[in-house]
């Protein structure tokens, strides 16, 4: 397909496999795994005014191919082709156990940061990082090289959160791992309290 169709596409199953598929009846598993069948008899318009239904199956894997963070994943099941978001679920039915790998140590991960904004640091370091709207708080493994990307934070955050894995999986917060490496965690009720900041 065209690149901006695959753009957009890409674009739309973001938001259908992260934050809509209860809404859209679309039937998936507790891992995030759809249908790829399914998802392209959604008769829903793109931000570009493309419906998905004018999408074919090589379409969904090109997009998923060219994806830049990685955000997707496809599964050649039981005869059967299914896709899913690595991470940034909204959609509760997910669940982090399998979904994720859990961490169990410290060596897993060298760098451990969340990237946000100054508008938000105050409010952060009064009441810790919290998940917001979707399951996990996210972090990055590493951070962005020569204007990269690097999944797990946004290409213009102005602030950097590192975590100290040692002292969250000694406490016994569940620290996980989704496919394209995004450090994920829901913390204690959602929350990452301010002590286990390394350094801001
Ligand atoms: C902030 C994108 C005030 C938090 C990215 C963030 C990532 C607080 C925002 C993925 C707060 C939530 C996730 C507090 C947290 N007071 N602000 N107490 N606690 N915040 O989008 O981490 O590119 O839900 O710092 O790249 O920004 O689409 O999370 O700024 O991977 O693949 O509240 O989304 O993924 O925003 O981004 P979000 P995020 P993609």
């Amino acid at each position: 397909g065209s690149k901006d169709k695959i753009d957009a596409l890409g674009r739309l199953l973001t938001r259908i496999l992260r934050h809509m598929a209860s809404e859209l009846n679309l039937n998936m598993r507790s891992d995030g795994f759809v249908k790829v069948e399914d998802l392209l008899k959604l008769n829903l318009k793109t931000f570009a005014q493309i419906p998905l239904r004018s999408h074919t199956v090589d379409d969904i894997w090109e997009a998923v191919r060219k994806d830049n963070k990685q955000r997707f994943n496809l599964l050649e099941e039981n005869g059967e082709l299914l896709i899913r978001a690595n991470q940034g679920h909204t959609i509760t039915t997910v669940e982090s156990e399998s979904l994720l790998k859990p961490i169990l140590s410290a060596e897993e991960v060298s760098v451990c940061v969340h990237g946000t904004y100054k508008r938000n640091l105050d409010s952060i370091l009064e009441s810790g990082l919290k998940r917001m709207k979707r399951l996990h708080v996210h972090f990055s493994c590493g951070l962005p090289t020569d204007g990269e990307v690097i999944s797990g934070m946004r290409r213009d955050v102005n602030v950097l959160i590192f975590l100290n894995v040692r002292k969250a999986l000694a406490d016994g917060m569940k620290l996980y791992i989704s496919d394209n490496k995004v450090v994920l965690t829901e913390g204690f009720d959602g929350v990452v309290p301010v002590e286990y900041f390394e350094k801001i």
